[in-house]
């Protein structure tokens, strides 16, 4: 396998200006035809080989000019086909390829997914449907001609505007799209099959009525209004919040059940999987309804986002997906609740990505190689940080003036992270030093904070300093740009008015047209730096990186009272949260070394009291509440270890919410049953919040595994009119293992064995649970006839549940990573990206004990020796034992 960096990369020599595509749909094979007008790509002009990327493809004729080319005069080896001598200037070519989608597991290119043809080309996919410059700064106008049987594929799509179509002999039909907007081979896509659609319209904010269609068997139609609703308010706060208009008449998208990501954003023709778009209040949670409010406004915004600016090269993937994550987290903010979105999302960043980048497969947001480019798409979320952090240095008019700037100087061009710096700095005549550190040095920076109070002076001091870990290639690390929100708060719980900051050698005053401000952002630079508050009438408590404004890890000499007193009063709520988790974390830590050496645990009662007041308050948003009372997650924790220990996680984990059930038993019950509601589901911030806070309580409860409350789960899952509330007493009343939770697992696949998509959430949820022995229930569950291994949303609710829950995976015994290894092969032979995914749970062996060690290590060099391994679970495995 060959490792691709970016320092070695270069200007295309041939350009492409015209893409016209043919596709003759067969059963057993599919025929692509591809004509290409190329030009030179370089000034001087050249005649050096042209080498296209091609895989499973079956070469049936090359035209140069309108003549056949000589075999002598190109070569073909199972990643290129190189034409030796292109003629100078332009000149059109011709390939003819044929290809097998029936075969195509890998669901990448173009394949079959329940009979329809589909195809995914992100990252190099185009690469098996022809022969071709797979590379995103080639950008060209395409058109399609799709051909095929008539009965068995009525609908034929592609990007762009239908301009014909057709009847043929023989039963078939064709139809012929236009994209009138230059794009990379990446952003291409062809969907034919038995689909029907929902149709709605758009008008946009100069006049023009867009059609929308969702496309999916006719079946599932009814589930597509929440998509629609969806697509409709992404298309207006595009306009509203970012002035940006959809540019086509037309926008599609398609539902299929086989995909291996979550959507595509392919011009004109989103692809989604099933989850993502399909749900109903009866078989869709809470969850599902957010996830796809996100990922269609997600997939949406990358028309201008990655479409109509595009990336250069797939180091700067971050680019197009840190900007339309960060994006699509603004748009649910908007619509939603923003500090529980915030909560939410900060929530994600501890448990996946702090663990990555601080792991083997640690890398800058802009990697400097890749074997396989389908391995660097898990870790976006601290692209959107990075996004997020411009916008809180620049305000929210100063982060919209960069952005149109950078539309301005780049529309329809293929550009770099360094091109959106320079269009924010730009805009904002400003210079951010060390800012771009961010995209070159991988790991979490840890900023330790130091505060003092001088009385005489009047002054407050907070001493910064920061340090970056060492990560695989890059032991020594620069200081970054940390930009660190800061409020005081007096003793009363007030914030207390920002005057005057000196830093640096010089004061700054902090004024905002005569108003008080309450919050200051600290530009923090260097490896220490102090910042000195003026006119600070008495001790406050300083509240630090208020709304989490940069992805660090904050180790601050904040006391335990310092921070009952900010989960109490702090103005910021995301830091009220914040303070709750600290406190949280400091207990797990203490009471996870009282159990290493076999102390009997004991819950501290301050922290009870502290979350009593907040369960009780009237004040509080009650979906708040939920994430206020839940405790940090078992992996975030494992991540702060020395030595990661999922035993004693576990069982202080779950000693906690036992005893604080015990404890709390009335309030809880209490949220339970007035937060109940016999109105009809909708989706909404206050009946979410409703739901959310009665569902955690519930499991709570559940936790005792008392009568009572087992009779009261039982209950709610009869009752329950919509997923929500039925599965989350599904999954309260199957923590206990035993007779009950048999029977409402059963139950609960009885009643919905007809719906891939719950059952899913039943393999996921027996997946994920801690009962003991659970390795051998998963093993069964693999040989369930429901399950399917060609299924990327299931594999990763049955598999991907798995790993992520601590006990089993990593059982003392090896049972589990001997389970995920021997999966990972099965795996491999069928889609490799989906089996890289599963095989990234072994990159974290060297946090564990010896004993687990050893084994997982065992089982990843077995991996590593196997023969026909991809190269995408080659590089995960070569990465993780280097
Ligand atoms: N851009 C796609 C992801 C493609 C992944 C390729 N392995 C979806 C998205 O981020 O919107
Ligand atoms: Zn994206």
């Amino acid at each position: 396998p060959k490792e691709i960096f970016l320092k070695d990369y270069k200007k295309p020599d041939y350009l492409f200006d015209t893409v016209d595509l043919e596709f003759q749909l067969g059963d057993e094979k599919t025929m692509v035809t591809s004509k290409i007008a190329v030009s030179p790509g370089n000034e001087a002009g050249t005649s050096s080989p042209l080498a296209l990327h091609g895989c499973d493809l079956k070469l049936l004729s090359i035209k140069i000019n309108g003549t056949e080319l000589k075999s002598d005069k190109y070569t073909v080896d199972p990643r290129h086909l190189t034409i030796l001598t292109p003629p100078a200037g332009v000149f059109n070519m011709e390939i003819v390829t044929e290809i097998y989608p029936q075969l195509n597991t890998s669901l990448e290119g173009l394949y079959r997914s329940t009979g329809n043809f589909c195809t995914q080309c992100e990252a190099e996919g185009f690469r098996k449907i022809t022969y071709f410059q797979d590379r995103p700064d080639v950008m060209a106008k395409y058109t399609c001609r799709i051909e095929g049987d008539k009965t068995l594929y009525p609908v034929l799509l592609s990007n762009g505007n239908l301009i014909e179509q057709g009847d043929l002999e023989g039963g078939k039909h064709y139809a012929l799209w236009e994209d009138p907007f230059k794009k990379p081979c990446y952003l291409f896509a062809l969907v034919a099959g038995q689909l029907e659609c929902r149709e709605d319209s758009f008008v946009t904010c100069s006049g023009r009525k867009v059609t929308l269609r969702i496309w999916t068997p006719a079946q599932d139609l009814p589930k597509t209004s929440h998509a629609m609703y969806s697509l409709k308010e992404a298309m207006k706060w595009d306009e509203e919040v970012f002035g940006l208009e959809y540019d086509l008449d037309l926008f599609n998208i398609v539902v299929v059940p086989d995909f291996n990501m979550g959507a595509m954003e392919n011009k004109s023709l989103n692809v989604f999987q099933s989850r993502l778009v399909l749900a109903s209040p009866e078989a869709a949670t809470d969850g599902d309804y957010a996830a796809i409010l996100g990922v269609i406004g997600h997939e949406y915004f990358h028309n201008w986002t990655g479409n109509r600016v595009t990336c250069r090269d797939w180091f700067q993937l971050t680019l197009k997906e840190g900007l339309t994550v960060f994006r699509d987290q603004e748009f649910s903010s908007d619509l939603g609740c923003r500090t529980v979105k915030r909560i939410a999302d900060v929530s994600k960043l501890r448990s996946y990505q702090f663990p990555q980048d601080a792991g083997p497969m640690a890398h800058p947001i802009r990697p400097l190689s890749y074997i396989k480019m389908d391995n660097f798409y898990t870790g976006l979320r601290k692209g959107a940080e990075v996004v997020r952090m411009y916008k809180t240095m620049f305000g929210a008019s100063g982060f919209r003036k960069g952005m149109d700037l950078y539309f301005q100087r780049h529309d329809g061009q293929a550009v770099t992270c360094e091109d959106f710096y320079a269009a924010m700095c730009d805009a904002n005549n400003a210079h951010l030093p060390n800012f771009l550190q961010w995209y070159s040095q991988a790991g979490t920076p840890t900023v330790k904070v130091t505060s003092s109070y001088d009385e005489g002076s009047q002054a407050f001091s907070l001493k910064l300093s920061q340090e970056v870990p060492p990560t695989p290639g890059q032991p020594m690390k620069e200081p970054m740009f940390i930009p660190v929100a800061v409020g005081l708060v007096d003793s009363t719980g007030k914030d207390m008015p920002l005057t005057s900051i000196y830093s640096d050698g010089r004061v700054q005053t902090l004024s905002n047209d005569g108003h008080p401000i309450f919050t200051t952002v600290l530009q923090f630079k260097k490896k220490e730096e102090e910042f000195i508050f003026n006119n600070v009438p008495e001790r406050p408590v300083p509240s630090l990186l208020r709304g989490y404004s940069a992805p660090i890890r904050l180790d601050s000499d904040l006391t335990e009272s310092d921070l009952y007193f900010l989960l109490a009063n702090d103005s910021d709520e995301f830091n009220r949260w914040e303070a709750g988790q600290i406190l949280a974390r400091k207990l797990m830590f203490s009471l996870v070394a009282d159990f290493q050496q076999q102390k009997t645990l004991a819950l501290n009662t301050k922290f009870v009291d502290g979350l009593r007041a907040i369960l009780r308050s009237t004040s509080l948003d009650k979906e708040f509440i939920a994430k206020a009372i839940t405790l940090p997650g078992q992996g975030e924790i494992m991540d702060m270890m020395s030595i990661a220990d999922p035993d004693a996680v576990h069982a202080v984990r779950t000693f906690i919410k036992k005893e604080l059930a015990f404890q709390l038993k009335d309030d809880l019950l209490a949220a339970v049953t007035s937060n109940r509601s016999s109105e009809a589901y909708a989706f909404n911030h206050d009946s979410v919040a409703r739901r959310a806070l009665k569902n955690t309580c519930l499991a709570y409860l559940a936790s005792l595994n008392e009568p009572d409350v087992t009779e009261l789960a039982l209950n709610e899952y009869k009752s329950a009119t919509n997923m929500t509330e039925q599965f989350a007493a599904l999954a309260a009343l199957s923590q206990n293992p035993g007779q009950v939770r048999e029977d409402a697992l059963l139950d609960f696949y009885n009643k919905w064995q007809q719906d891939y998509l719950v059952v899913s959430k039943w393999f996921a949820l027996q997946a994920t649970s801690d009962i003991p022995g659970n390795v051998a229930n998963v093993q069964k569950l693999l040989a369930h006839p429901a399950f399917d291994m060609r299924n990327p949303n299931k594999v990763y609710s049955l598999i991907g549940g798995f790993c992520g829950s601590p006990v089993s995976f990593h059982a003392k015994d090896g049972s589990g990573y001997k389970f995920l290894g021997e999966v990972v092969l099965q795996l491999d032979k069928i889609n490799p990206q989906v089996a890289s995914r599963m095989v990234s749970a072994f990159s974290r062996w060297r946090r564990y004990d010896e004993t687990r060690q050893a084994l997982a290590k065992a089982q990843l060099e077995m991996i590593i020796s196997a023969n026909g391994l991809s190269e995408n679970v080659y590089e995960i495995a070569l990465k993780s034992l280097a």
